[in-house]
């Protein structure tokens, strides 16, 4: 793959030692720069003021909750949150002309930082088979295309619809009923790669693929774990529910090979002691893990709790919640004694005295949350990692009561949502019979393709039709050059997107850029001005209203786009009132309601401020899975190794980008600044492999397919993670993440877990 050229300044690599504290003065200097950089000072102000507020925008960043309505900041967001929103309310634009001047292939040599600062994409565009050009097309010949392509598949099951988190609930509860009126289960969505192994896991053991708390609960736990995540970066107001459940006398053991910013310490500039003092210490433990060590320290820690039953019976384990509601515990009990401290200290990298202080805090703890995100499920062995802090939290009854539970910290703003919408390729039955009951037609029944069984099948020639809500496909997926190639052998690939990216310059012989409107902006439909609704990580689903003038008159709205594809190709084949759906998203809400259990009454509810809490069952003792009760497993130690002369490499955000769509090149926290082809490892690794500060590097990944994966021309910076690891910014690496890389059970990419070498740059270092 082509290195990234563009706006990347050729060697301006600075770096300061990581910062010690998150947020403070400099976060909402950082916030205003950026807004006003990409946007005029009204519309930063109508989107900053009427974030999160209620009747306001959805913040289009993270999915973390907002606190309840009376509740809320004049200022509810934070940094990034300030940023994406205003990345989105940009004022420049992507025209016609600007396709004119630029090739596919020019585009496609340059950077995710240069595509995405080119502005709004504002008109259709087709690239035609043979053509090196996107050139206009209208809105009715772009839907002809489309539906042409797709009614002349030999199979339903030719076509994947991809989805991105930032979609709405209505745009994806469309997406998913085309695709099964349509014939196919072929749903992958970014979560495929994001929090798959916790819902695995989740289901598995309580029934339910949903985190447990909510923001009350985190503000009165006693105890809280960060286990692999960077909330100072990537859900910076969770440091402020954080600070508040501090205040409350929480504690708070953070797990990370990386000393983050945001776990060490928070000023919160929404009051006068973040902006003045020393701000709050977020963890009073921090763990420095190795990597893929926590499922052994979950281990060691379950057995440690089960011998201070042993010391004193009746008094550690909750054997009223065990017996009542669960099943397996004998079992897990027997296998938790036969782990070996050995083992879990090589795993760790910690202390046995380390982990058995947290053991005290937990014995202290009558309610103890277990945070987590990539750092977790990005694993192979995700899956078993979190089903093991079930058996942690289950072990004292942490579960279904206030101030305690399981908190897989969501993604995007709406990646729940859109799972809740029927996004998955694996629906379960009872959805399916609803959407049958509701719109009497056969939905399939087989499961559909992953993201990465859809890689594959698009390499095999299995799926020959690519189409994206939101997102940038290519970038998000593992092996980069793969996953490209897979996507250039389809017949036609078409992106719903708001801004330009990578995606769009690896074409099928057909290409379709469909634009439309963001969460930002007002959307007004035959019945009137519409708005939309969302779910965040606690379940909670609320409104969006849209409050900026749209970024061209030629847009459409996602609901709009997907109405009009599916009524043209479906020609009456299903009983769907597509019209009407585009006309008033409320009826589409309405049918939502006698489908989605919890959403009964779904537009009178979510009217009211703070909108719907979807009822969670573990919160209400019932636990769904077959045997009607929560499970204990048994998981076999393992971890991650690196051989000798290699590291274990994960790839991350940094505090400046979205996701694949990296802002600036700076990395404050870190203390890195004007490059992202950096690798951070320890000094002493560093020692040990010969190699020096600043050095130039290209990193190689290794796996059982012999096939070499390269990225080129990194810089070596001395950081403090744990021994054997490495990190680099995610998606320059993804090239590194063999497709075949995946989380048992889930399938879900490793990329936190990749073995590679690091080999002296083969051209000259740049001077
Ligand atoms: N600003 C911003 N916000 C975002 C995003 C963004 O790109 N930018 N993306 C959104 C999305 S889609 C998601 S999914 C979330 C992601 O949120 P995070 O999960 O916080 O994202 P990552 O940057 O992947 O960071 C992973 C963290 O896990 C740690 N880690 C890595 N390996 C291990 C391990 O083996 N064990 C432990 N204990 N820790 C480990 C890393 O050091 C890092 O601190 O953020 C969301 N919010
Ligand atoms: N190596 C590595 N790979 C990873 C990860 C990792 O940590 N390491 N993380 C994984 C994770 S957690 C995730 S969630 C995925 C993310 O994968 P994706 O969700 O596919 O990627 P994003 O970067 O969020 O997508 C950004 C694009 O979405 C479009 N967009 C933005 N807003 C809207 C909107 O409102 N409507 C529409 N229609 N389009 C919009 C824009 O065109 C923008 O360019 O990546 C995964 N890949
Ligand atoms: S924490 Fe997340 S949802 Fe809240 S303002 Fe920041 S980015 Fe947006
Ligand atoms: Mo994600």
């Amino acid at each position: 793959m082509p290195k990234p050229t563009g706006d990347e300044p050729k060697d301006p690599l600075t770096v300061t030692p990581p910062k010690k504290w998150a947020a403070g003065v400099p976060a909402v200097v950082h916030a205003l720069e950026y807004s006003l950089e990409q946007t005029s000072p009204w519309r930063a102000g109508v989107t900053l003021l009427t974030m999160n507020q209620v009747d306001g925008i959805d913040c289009p960043g993270c999915a973390w909750a907002d606190p309840t309505p009376g509740h809320r900041h004049r200022n509810e967001y934070c940094e990034n949150g300030a940023k994406h929103i205003n990345d989105e309310a940009t004022t420049r634009r992507v025209t016609a002309d600007f396709f004119r001047r630029h090739s596919v292939s020019e585009l496609g040599r340059q950077s995710d930082m240069w595509l995405n600062h080119q502005g709004r994409l504002t008109e259709p565009m087709v690239k035609r088979p043979g053509s090196d050009h996107y050139e206009p097309i209208s809105w009715d010949d772009a839907f002809g295309l489309l539906s042409e392509e797709l009614t002349s598949l030999d199979s339903p099951d030719e076509a994947v619809f991809y989805t991105s988190g930032r979609a709405s609930n209505e745009a994806a509860f469309v997406l998913q009923l085309f695709a099964r009126a349509l014939g196919t289960n072929n749903l992958p969505d970014c979560s495929n790669m994001c929090h798959e192994s916790s819902g695995f896991a989740l289901h598995e053991t309580l029934g339910t693929g949903k985190g447990t708390v909510s923001l009350h609960d985190i503000h009165h736990a006693d105890l809280i774990f960060l286990v692999g995540q960077n909330p100072g970066t990537n859900h910076p107001r969770q440091l402020s529910a954080l600070e508040q459940a501090k205040l409350n006398g929480a504690r708070i053991v953070a797990v990370n090979p990386l000393p983050e910013a945001g776990l060490l310490r928070f000023k919160n500039p929404q009051q006068i002691g973040g902006v003045i003092g020393r701000g709050i210490q977020i963890a009073d433990r921090f763990l420095h893990i190795r990597p893929g060590g926590d499922l052994a320290l979950f281990q060691g820690l379950n057995r440690l709790l089960l011998e201070a039953e042993d010391a004193d019976p009746g008094r550690v384990l909750d054997h009223d919640f065990i017996r009542a509601n669960t099943s397996g515990f004998e079992e897990f009990s027997r296998h938790a004694r036969t782990i070996d401290w050995t083992d879990v200290i090589t795993a760790t990298g910690l202390t046995r005295e380390a982990i058995e202080k947290v053991r005290d805090d937990v014995l202290r703890s009558e309610r103890v949350i277990v945070c987590w995100a990539m750092g977790v499920t990005q694993h192979k062995h995700g899956v078993a990692t979190i089903r093991e802090i079930v058996n942690f939290l289950m072990l004292r009854g942490n579960l279904g009561r206030a101030g305690a539970g399981a908190c897989p910290v969501r993604g995007h703003s709406n990646v729940q949502g859109d799972r809740t919408m029927g996004v998955w390729e694996q629906m379960p039955d009872s959805f399916l019979d609803a959407l049958q009951r509701e719109f009497g037609f056969d939905p399939p029944r087989a499961h559909g393709l992953d993201s990465v069984n859809s890689i594959r099948a698009m390499r095999e020639g299995r799926v020959r039709f690519f189409l994206a809500l939101a997102g940038n496909f290519v970038r998000a997926a593992p092996d980069s050059a793969v996953t490209e190639e897979a996507m250039r052998k389809c017949r036609l690939t078409a992106h719903i997107s708001t801004k330009l990216n990578r995606s769009h310059t690896v074409c099928g012989q057909t290409a379709l850029i469909l634009p439309t409107l963001g969460r930002t902006e007002r959307d007004i439909q035959a019945d009137g001005e519409q708005f939309v609704t969302v779910e965040n990580s606690m379940s909670e689903v609320h409104t969006s209203h849209g409050r900026l003038k749209p970024a061209s008159k030629l847009l459409l709205s996602e609901v709009a786009i997907l109405c009009r594809l599916a009524g043209r190709t479906l020609d009456g084949r299903a009983d769907i009132p597509w019209k009407q759906f585009e006309a008033d998203y409320g009826t589409i809400r309405d049918r939502i309601s006698r489908i989605v259990p919890g959403l009964h009454d779904f537009n009178r509810r979510v009217a009211r401020p703070g909108g719907i809490t979807l009822p969670n069952p573990v919160n209400e003792g019932v636990f769904p899975t077959p045997q009607g009760k929560a499970l204990f497993t048994c998981n076999a130690w393992q971890m991650p190794y690196a051989p000798e002369g290699h590291l274990l490499l994960q790839t991350l955000r940094s505090h400046d980008q979205w996701n694949t769509i990296p802002y600036t090149p700076n990395d404050r926290y870190r203390g890195i600044h004007g490059s992202r082809r950096v690798v951070l490892v320890n000094p002493a690794d560093l020692r040990e492999l010969g190699l020096s500060e600043g050095q130039h590097v290209d990193l190689v990944s290794v796996w059982t397919d012999d096939a070499e994966r390269r990225a080129e021309d990194f810089v070596v910076v001395p950081y403090p993670t744990t021994r054997g690891s490495a990190a680099a910014y995610y998606p320059e690496t993804n090239v590194l993440v063999p497709l075949d890389s995946v989380a048992e059970s889930s399938n879900q990419p490793t990329s936190k877990g990749i073995v590679v070498r690091l080999e002296p740059a083969s051209p000259p270092p740049r001077s």
